[in-house]
């Protein structure tokens, strides 16, 4: 791409990548820093039915999502579209994912994107296993096996039933909240080696496996809304403001855009006390003591890709008289 890597992350990207509903995994190519998608409704499927074939009830509530996606790719990273990917699927109830490429392996003369990219393109082939069976721990297992790609991501996958149960598994340092009438009932939790070196997913043996995800469940609610993210969200935007942007925003995909924006805001300012340098600091990680002395300390935010995708769940009343006919 002609533009320069600093100029094009200020100016904000005029194309837009977007991706059907349904089969989409998205990262942003080289002609777009920046995948978004409309606020889409999934589509679950009505003709659940009990051994006979029949409708177990006329009426079936069905829970499902509606997504909005937005990524920003690191400021020298846009080029190529960052080392994030993400993955919005609408079976079942729908199912949502990012990886996040770790970026060590450029020193090893590898793009640490084709692993997370692969990865999501993986997911996404096996979210209707019979084998995965709404486990997003197995969904990773099988998704991880299939991959050829050189490099390690971290990963957080979640799939939602239409009976409203969602499943979540996390691996490493990307991370899903649930927000219920303005306040976080749910958070995953890092894990980590230690700083900066989370559990990841490999291309060698010697790293974690599916089995180290960390597999939650909650039964959502309707109007509860999941924000899941890369790291590029979390170490810069707090709780606080991520319940707050939310609040504001009309839909799942203006909620999406405007959190990417404000963890990229954060993560261009050095004086921003961030998630990420409150945490630096209490590693013990600090500026030298002569400037602690004046005052100075240890702030700023984390550049990074940013991927954040926001879900709405939605529930529909679904009528399941005309089935009867079908018998
Ligand atoms: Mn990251």
């Amino acid at each position: 791409m002609a533009v320069p890597a600093a100029a094009a992350i200020f100016s904000f990207p005029t194309e837009k990548r977007l991706v059907e509903w349904g089969w989409g995994w998205g990262w942003s190519g080289s002609s777009s820093s920046l995948v978004s998608w409309p606020s889409i409704r999934s589509q679950p499927n009505p003709l659940r039915a009990d051994g006979d074939g029949r409708p177990l009830t006329t009426n079936t509530e069905l829970f499902s999502l509606s997504v909005g996606a937005h990524l920003i790719p690191h400021p020298r990273k846009v080029d190529k579209g960052g080392e994030d990917a993400f993955l919005v699927s609408s079976h079942n109830g729908g199912v949502i994912a990012v990886a996040d490429g770790v970026s060590g392996w450029a020193e090893r003369n590898v793009d640490p994107s084709l692993f997370s990219k692969e990865l999501m393109a993986s997911a996404l082939s096996f979210v209707a296993d019979d084998e995965v069976n709404f486990d997003p721990r197995m969904l990773l297992k099988k998704a991880h096996a299939a991959i050829r790609s050189v490099g390690s991501a971290t990963v957080t996958i979640a799939m939602l039933q239409t009976d409203g149960v969602l499943k979540v598994a996390n691996l490493g340092d990307c991370g899903l909240k649930i927000i219920r009438r303005g306040l976080i009932i749910f958070s995953t939790t890092p894990q980590e080696h230690y700083f900066d070196c989370p559990f990841q997913l490999s291309s060698e043996t010697l790293s974690q496996t599916s089995l180290d995800a960390v597999l939650s469940t909650v039964q959502l609610m309707e109007k509860d809304i999941i924000v899941m993210g890369s790291d590029g969200l979390f170490d810069n935007v707090f709780d606080k403001e991520i319940t707050s942007t939310v609040a504001e925003c009309e839909d799942v995909s203006e909620a999406a855009k405007a959190l990417a924006e404000l963890a990229r805001t954060h993560s261009m300012d050095l004086a921003f006390d961030s998630p990420y340098s409150m945490e630096a600091r209490s590693r013990g990680f600090d500026v030298p003591f002569w400037k602690k002395l004046v005052g100075i300390r240890l702030t700023g935010g984390k550049l990074d890709d940013i991927t954040v995708v926001v879900g709405r769940v939605v529930k529909m009343l679904n009528s399941l008289e005309g089935m009867a006919d079908m018998d």
